[in-house]
């Protein structure tokens, strides 16, 4: 799978890209990832990527021509274009493998108050977002769509791991807890049923306990209605 980036921030790309489970698959050749700096496709002397907004107000706007330019340069093909946007569609693990399921993904980070419309509108990009809080560009979004994206691709994630990739958890629960050694550490015990080897009975209070710490942490998920 191809996954081009387009930032003017290519540094924080570096380590990510570099370290771990990512670094691994794009070493190994399973993912093909670049990184590109659209401060490289502005026109100017200046090579100015912002501008203020038409009707006003504080904050400044990416210009769409190095955004356009720096698209057309990556070639022909079928890519999905996606901008990183607060005002996005809320990214989950259904649109996840969505994404994985493409050969080739464009992920533009926006930076500044926003990006001219014109890139939706024209390129055209589909815009997502992480989540609802404010962070301060689409770069660390951008990796966590890389991240969860290279995980369902094939050979990057191990056999093991690879059985539980499908879902979001069985029934769509959180996880159970989990527990290593020591038995017992600043007299916090293990529940005694996990060092029983009573493999049903550890069966049902792992379920069990999933179901306590959704209904604790996130309720929304036992309710049958789907997400706002
Ligand atoms: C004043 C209105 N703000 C929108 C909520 C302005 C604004 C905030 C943050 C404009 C851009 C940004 C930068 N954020 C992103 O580019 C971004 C983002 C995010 O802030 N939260 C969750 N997902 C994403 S994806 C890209």
């Amino acid at each position: 799978m191809r996954i081009d980036i387009l930032t003017i921030f290519p540094g924080i790309f570096e380590s990510p890209l570099r370290e771990s489970l990512l670094g691994k698959a794009i070493a190994s050749g399973l993912l093909d990832v670049r990184v590109h700096d659209i401060r490289d496709h502005a026109t100017d002397k200046h090579r100015r990527v912002d501008d203020e907004a038409y009707g006003g107000g504080p904050g400044m706007v990416m210009k769409p021509e190095p955004i356009f330019a720096a698209v057309e340069a990556l070639g022909p093909g079928p890519k999905r274009v996606i901008l990183l946007s607060p005002a996005g569609r809320r990214l989950d693990q259904a649109l996840v493998r969505e994404l994985a399921a493409e050969p080739w993904l464009v992920l533009i980070c926006g930076r500044y108050e926003g990006v001219d419309e014109r890139v939706v509108e024209g390129l055209p990009a589909e815009e997502i977002s992480i989540g609802d809080y404010v962070l301060s560009g689409g770069e660390i979004p951008a990796l966590v769509v890389l991240e969860a994206v290279s995980r369902l691709v094939p050979g990057v994630v191990g056999r093991e791991e690879s059985l539980e990739r499908e879902s979001f958890g069985p029934e769509g629960l959180l996880d159970h807890p989990h527990y290593t050694r020591p038995a017992e550490f600043r007299g916090m015990r293990v529940p005694e049923v996990l060092l029983s080897g009573h493999h049903a009975e550890i069966e049902r209070w792992r379920r069990q306990a999933a179901l306590e710490k959704t209904r604790r942490n996130r309720p929304d998920l036992l309710r049958d209605e789907p997400e706002p």
